[in-house]
């Protein structure tokens, strides 16, 4: 199975980054910013953060803000919950929140509170968990919870949860490992992880494992890099990550690197993207492989960050 190819998905990702208009870029530019982050996020765990230029991202990232205090996918695009919760992260990777107006980015999430408790990701209201997590992620980190009604925000994502012990995204949804990740994780950063039944729901995490040793999102689907974060983060967080073959996921996720050029794809011999190269190193990290630094599963930060911020 071989190494971690470290040097190589490093090299990887900064040379994405400066391939601004190949085909894949245009395709993905209202996606930058999530882009941005799940680059960043990735040289952070591999200690490679140094090698990028601060500057250019931060006034970048500011750049795309919108006059309601929210943040669109790229420069002049519309603002939405999704993106502006990947400008917090990417300020905060680089120390950086203070350069927020805290007070209008944190007034732009909590205006998009409906009354059930539930999130629209954006003035067009779409309702999901995903942006239960993302508004309460994004406060978190800005310290300013107390802008919403957290009470109503956990009753709405307990309301998602399944018979199964799963979560979907939106009540009676079918259950699915990345709205539960969101839904333990917004559970997580809340402190109501008491309102969870962790066996019922360690055991569906669980027997998302399959015979090659990856994890699938869902019953009789195919296994994918992706959830090795969506599933493992969420098993940690309720305690029962030891349910899982962690061997046999990290050979899984090692198979599916370009080890000549770098990056990790979805399964083994697909091509890769960036996505998948942040999911398979923060799964591995997750999973404890040497030399990658520790990531938070709950605020899918480096552990070193999010303790510069809440223990400071
Ligand atoms: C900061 C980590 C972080 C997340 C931000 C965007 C977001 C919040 C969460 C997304 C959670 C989610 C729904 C992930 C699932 C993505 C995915 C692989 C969807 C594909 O689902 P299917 O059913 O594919 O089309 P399968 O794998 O079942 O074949
Ligand atoms: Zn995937």
């Amino acid at each position: 199975m071989g190494e971690l190819a470290a040097e190589e998905h490093a090299k990887y990702i900064l040379t994405v980054e400066k391939k601004k208009d190949d085909i894949e870029s245009v395709l993905m530019e209202h996606l930058r910013i999530n882009g941005a982050y799940w680059g960043l996020t990735t040289l952070d765990m591999l200690g490679k953060l140094a090698a990028f230029d601060q500057e250019t991202v931060i006034s970048w990232v500011m750049g795309c803000q919108h006059d309601s205090g929210g943040f669109g996918g790229n420069e002049g695009h519309d603002p939405h919950l999704l993106y502006t919760l990947s400008a917090i992260q990417i300020l905060a990777l680089f120390n950086q929140i203070e350069t927020l107006d805290i007070e209008k980015v944190s007034n732009y999430i909590s205006s998009l509170q409906n009354e059930d408790g539930s999130f629209s990701g954006d003035k067009w209201g779409e309702i999901d968990t995903r942006f239960s997590y993302v508004a309460i992620c994004s406060l978190a980190l800005l310290k300013k919870l107390d802008k919403i009604n957290v009470e109503k925000a956990v009753k709405y994502v307990i309301s998602c949860r399944n018979l199964d012990g799963g979560f979907g995204c939106t009540p009676g949804a079918e259950s699915h490992a990345g709205q539960i990740f969101c839904c333990i994780g917004a559970l997580a950063i809340t402190g109501c992880l008491h309102y969870v039944d962790k066996d019922l729901l360690g055991w569906w995490l669980c027997e998302r494992q399959v015979k090659s040793g990856g994890l699938n999102g869902r019953p009789e689907k195919l296994p994918d890099v992706c959830y090795s974060w969506w599933v493992l983060s969420s098993l940690i967080m309720i305690d029962r990550v030891h349910w899982i073959d962690k061997e046999k996921l990290v050979k899984f996720i090692l198979d599916c690197q370009d080890k000549e050029n770098g990056g990790i794809s979805d399964r083994p011999d697909d091509a890769v993207d960036v996505f998948h190269t942040y999911f398979g190193v923060a799964g591995l990290s997750l999973l404890e492989y040497p030399g990658l630094k520790a990531i938070d599963p709950a605020y899918a930060l480096p552990v070193d960050v999010i303790n510069r911020i809440f223990l400071h």
